[in-house]
């Protein structure tokens, strides 16, 4: 059967339509949203939360014993609620919110890192890491004396098999791996990975800002410490996103960011710490951030995310299928387990080429290194033009970038 035919696990016209922006036009043509990876866009339920926070409830938190301040307080702890759920997590004070996977991945990286490395002490990292899971283990190896070893990545995209054995050993301290490659697709065997992390003492962080948005995630099954994820990817506002840490290492780790909210007490000799979640959230948080990103997860897993996963992947194989029959392009990441990303090459045109040729027929997709430059070393290019896809995009989407691409190639093959 080829997989024109394989049927769509569930109706995307549907949820296309509680997402305003995609009626848009773009250079007066029907937006093609193909960016997903970037960020998503919001369904009008989360637009309709944040107007609904700001309209009625909006208050500081934790703070105030009056009534809007305790609405917004249950608000915001809602959204906590709703955030250990997609993680499956039973204890939501291991829940922190951040502003990001960026900040997460800082926070672990500065708390737990400086705390806890020493000189000689390994940090795996795998070759297709997003910088925000390079550069603050870079940064927390300068200060410390820690080493920072890299598991290859092989020809499809998938890691080398066996490499990780071999690199991780006594000496690693931590290992810190993306769940999705944003630049290649790839899913990595996290539970296979920090199996061999454990069996070292070493602590495990997983970088999920690309598997959020399209697997079902139990960090335990995972053996995921510490998972990271961003809420614009998870159709929730930018600004906000969370960090899951296992409870005895989020109360054995310092703070990072000392102020508000995050104290039990505080003197000029000395200050004394709030109990998690709080000591890791100083100053007021984006609380409307917070509701938002707790509807928007609530609306994924209502629509069923493992329906929105199966649809994405039908989609992901019906792109590949027909880009890889286009004249001269090359696709980069071939790996057998892979989620939401086609990520390409075309002989004789320039990715951002590419991007501003689709832009005008109202395609949008990323070009570029991804903020994956190792993963562009590794495959000895400059950088990719990249289609990624959320539960909205449709065949008809998929369609839309084949042609202009066929266009682009027919163009630049002249
Ligand atoms: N990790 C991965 C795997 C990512 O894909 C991204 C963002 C980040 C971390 C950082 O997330 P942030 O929300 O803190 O910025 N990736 C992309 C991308 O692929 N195109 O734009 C941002």
């Amino acid at each position: 059967m080829s997989t024109a035919e394989v049927p769509m696990a569930f109706n995307a016209e549907a949820v296309r339509a509680q997402f305003p922006i995609l009626s848009r036009e773009v250079h007066g043509k029907p937006l093609v949203y193909l960016d997903n990876a970037a960020s998503t866009q919001k369904p009008q339920v989360v637009i309709d939360a944040l107007d609904d926070y700001y309209s009625r409830l909006n208050a500081n938190v934790h703070r105030g014993v009056h009534r809007l301040s305790q609405e917004a307080t249950d608000a915001y702890e809602a959204g906590r609620k709703s955030v250990a759920r997609l993680l499956g997590v039973d204890d939501d004070r291991q829940v922190l919110f951040t502003r990001g996977t960026t900040e997460a991945l800082n926070l672990v990286a500065f708390s737990w890192g400086l705390a806890n490395l020493g000189k000689g002490d390994e940090i795996v990292l795998s070759g297709m890491e997003h910088h925000s899971n390079i550069v603050p283990w870079q940064l927390v190896a300068q200060r410390t004396g820690a080493v920072i070893r890299v598991i290859p990545i092989g020809d499809d995209g998938a890691l080398v098999p066996g490499a990780a054995a071999e690199i991780i050993g006594p000496r690693t301290k931590l290992l810190a791996v993306t769940h999705v490659s944003n630049a290649l697709g790839t899913i990595n065997p996290v539970r296979e990975l920090a199996d061999l992390a454990h069996a070292q003492g070493a602590v495990v962080v997983v970088d999920g800002a690309q598997a959020a948005p399209h697997a079902s995630i139990d960090v335990a099954a995972l053996g995921a410490d510490f998972y990271a994820l961003s809420g614009h990817k998870v159709y929730a506002p930018t600004g906000i996103g969370a960090l899951y840490g296992r409870a005895e290492l989020l109360e054995a780790m310092p703070p990072w960011q000392g102020g508000g909210e995050m104290i039990r007490s505080v003197s000029f000799e000395k200050s004394t710490y709030a109990p998690i979640p709080a000591k890791f959230e100083a100053g007021t948080p984006h609380i409307a951030g917070a509701v938002g990103l707790g509807t928007a997860i609530d609306w994924l897993l209502d629509l069923g995310v493992d329906a929105v996963a199966a649809h994405e992947d039908a989609l992901l194989r019906y792109a590949t299928e027909q880009l890889t029959a286009l004249p001269g392009l090359r696709m980069i990441g071939t790996a057998p387990h892979k989620a939401g990303v086609a990520s390409f090459v075309v002989d004789g045109a320039h990715p951002h080429d590419i991007g501003t040729f689709l832009d005008m027929a109202g395609v949008a997709i990323r070009t570029g290194h991804h903020c994956a430059q190792p993963v562009m070393t590794r495959f000895g290019i400059p950088a990719t033009a990249r289609a990624s896809f959320a539960a909205y995009n449709t065949r008809a989407d998929v369609d839309a970038l084949i042609k202009a691409l066929a266009r682009v190639i027919e163009v630049f093959s002249r």
